[in-house]
This record gives C-alpha cells, sequence and structure tokens, in this order.
C-alpha cells in the first residue's frame, strides 16, 4: 500500500512579487498566519523564506525569519523548513544567515546551478507598486542560480553537521540528481534524503509528465530505498504535477512561492486554499495524507 502523502506548503518564497497578487503573504504576521493555516489544512512542512515588510522584497534578515518562525511553531506541530535559496542577488553567506541562527529540523539546499528566467510573467504584470520589481524581473535575465559544490559543502557543513538539520534537496534536473548522488558518495550526508524534483523553471527541466516519469525512474535507481520523493511544478503546472506525483506515490509541494492560483484564471487566497485542494485530490485517488510527526519519522528529522 502507498505511504501517506507528505505535503509541503511554500508560503510565500523570493520570486513572486506583491503587485502580482494581493494576497501573498508579505509581513512576519502574515507569513506566520499563511503558515499555521497551511498546516491546519493539512501540510507537514512548511518551506519559509521572508520578505521586508515595507516593500515585499525578499530579505534574508535573520530578525525577520525570528518574527514569524516561533510563532508558527508554538501554534502549530508542522515541520519548519528554512529556505537557503533566499533571493535574487543574495550572498551564500546571506542565504544560510537565518537557517543558523534558527538550527530548524530542515532548511532546502539546492543542488546545482542554474539560469532562473521569471522574466516571462512581466508581460502579464504591468501593474507595478515598487518600483524595484521590475528591475527585479528583467535582472533575471543575466541571473545564474548559483549553487557550486563549494556552496552546497558549506550549507551542510554549517547547517547538516553544525545543527542536524536535514535537507529538502531542490533538484531542478536530471544532473542534478547525480550532484546529490555524488554528495552521496562523498558521505556529506546520510539517509534518508528528501529530493525536491522541481519542474517548470525556464532554466530546469521543463514540466512534462515524461520527464516526470523519467526523474522518478532514475531517482529510483540512485537512492531507492533510501530516500522519499516529492514534486513541485511552477505556475499552472502546480496541480497536474502534485496528481501525478500522488498518483505515482510519492510526496508533493503546493503554495504560492511556485504558483499564485488555485485553478485557471484563478488566483489562489491562500496558501490554505491549496493545501486543502491538493488533500482533496490525494483522498479523492485513495491516498491519505501524512501528519507532521509522520514526515519526521519518515524524513529522519531531529524533531
Ligand atoms: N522557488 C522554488 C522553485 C529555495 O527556497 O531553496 C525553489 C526553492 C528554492 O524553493
Ligand atoms: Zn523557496
Amino acid at each position: 500500500m502507498a505511504k501517506s502523502v507528505i505535503i509541503t506548503c511554500a508560503t510565500t518564497g523570493g520570486i513572486h512579487t506583491p503587485t502580482m497578487s494581493e494576497y501573498l503573504p508579505i509581513t512576519p504576521t502574515e507569513i506566520a498566519q499563511a503558515s499555521v493555516e497551511a498546516a491546519e489544512a493539512g501540510a507537514a512542512i512548511i518551506h519559509l523564506h521572508a520578505r521586508n515588510p515595507e516593500n515585499g522584497k525578499p530579505d534574508p534578515s535573520p530578525e525577520l525569519f525570528m518574527d514569524f518562525l516561533p510563532r508558527i511553531k508554538q501554534q502549530s506541530n508542522a515541520v519548519l523548513n528554512v529556505s537557503t535559496g533566499g533571493g535574487l542577488g543574495m550572498t551564500r553567506e546571506e542565504r544560510l544567515r537565518a537557517a543558523v541562527k534558527a538550527s530548524p529540523e530542515m532548511a532546502s539546499l539546492n543542488v546545482g546551478s542554474l539560469n532562473f528566467g521569471i522574466f516571462p510573467m512581466m508581460a502579464k504584470y504591468k501593474d507595478w507598486k515598487h518600483d524595484w520589481e521590475p528591475k527585479f524581473l528583467e535582472m533575471t535575465k543575466d541571473f545564474i542560480f548559483r549553487n557550486t559544490f563549494a556552496d552546497i559543502e558549506y550549507v551542510i557543513k554549517e547547517l547538516g553537521d553544525g545543527h542536524g538539520t536535514k535537507f529538502e534537496f531542490e533538484c531542478y534536473d536530471l544532473g542534478h540528481l547525480y550532484n546529490l548522488a555524488w554528495i552521496v558518495e562523498q558521505g556529506w550526508v546520510k539517509p534518508p534524503f528528501f529530493v525536491q524534483m522541481v519542474f517548470g523553471i525556464l532554466g530546469g527541466v521543463g514540466a512534462d509528465l515524461d520527464n516526470l516519469m523519467h526523474m522518478h525512474t532514475i531517482a529510483e535507481k540512485l537512492f531507492g530505498g533510501s530516500y522519499e520523493w516529492s514534486v513541485l511544478a511552477a505556475g499552472r503546472h502546480q496541480m497536474p504535477f502534485a496528481t501525478q506525483a500522488a498518483l505515482l506515490g510519492g510526496n508533493l509541494r503546493v503554495g504560492l512561492e511556485d504558483s499564485l492560483y488555485i485553478g485557471p484564471g484563478e488566483k489562489a487566497k491562500s496558501n490554505a486554499d491549496q493545501v486543502r485542494k491538493v488533500r482533496q485530490i490525494v483522498e479523492n485517488l485513495g491516498r491519505t495524507i501524512a501528519t507532521a510527526d509522520e514526515a519526521r519519522q519518515r524524513l529522519g528529522l531531529k524533531g
């Protein structure tokens, strides 16, 4: 029988900008509330970024993270997953600072570099409220999302070895699975591994079901028996890919970080709405959702 489905909810991210959706959580209070609601709706893991409360710009300040992390912890049992992906233009030290301060059960770890094109969105959103937004998106044309082996080693030493934090290994393409296999071979990380396959980022693998099938096949060969796999897809591919993951026996991620929509042309009014929708899909497929404690046990988290 298929295991229960671990739902991750990524509540705000560092890609979408405030004028794209009035429902994007920005302030620590909004992020805390969105996260608690997502956990109540069925998310076992909450993936977190912070934003400057004045203008919504992605912000790596540990003080901002420490404003909402304890509140979410107090009001839910969810696994807190602090991003080390950060946002455009942050240094690797900046990307890590909040996680080192928070010493979370889980942190994201991007296991390869890639172009990260979000400028196609510019055509859709013209009502800029903050003057950094058009520049931010335009800059992605010349942006490399840098995650070298040295960067990866740095995160593992500081967080994995230093704090016992386990990772959401973000794999944007087939090669990233092999990067992770090499990292495992070096003995830098120990099982069980949580592999998050990312589809539909321009610069990474496209959101095509054949790609999902192939990445899953290769992941099974590389990590079978010692890993949990999960799927996220950007934008309109979010729900279809989450559904495919549930059908194939995997885990899934939703949240406004990955898509601002809940259906064609319809903005999600909250993160919890997306969690409720995908939970319904999972249950209609005859699977159950994992509690946070089940996720802790299966992923070997420190608790
Ligand atoms: N925004 C996702 C496509 C991270 O925070 O480390 C990737 C992500 C990166 O979640
Ligand atoms: Zn993220």
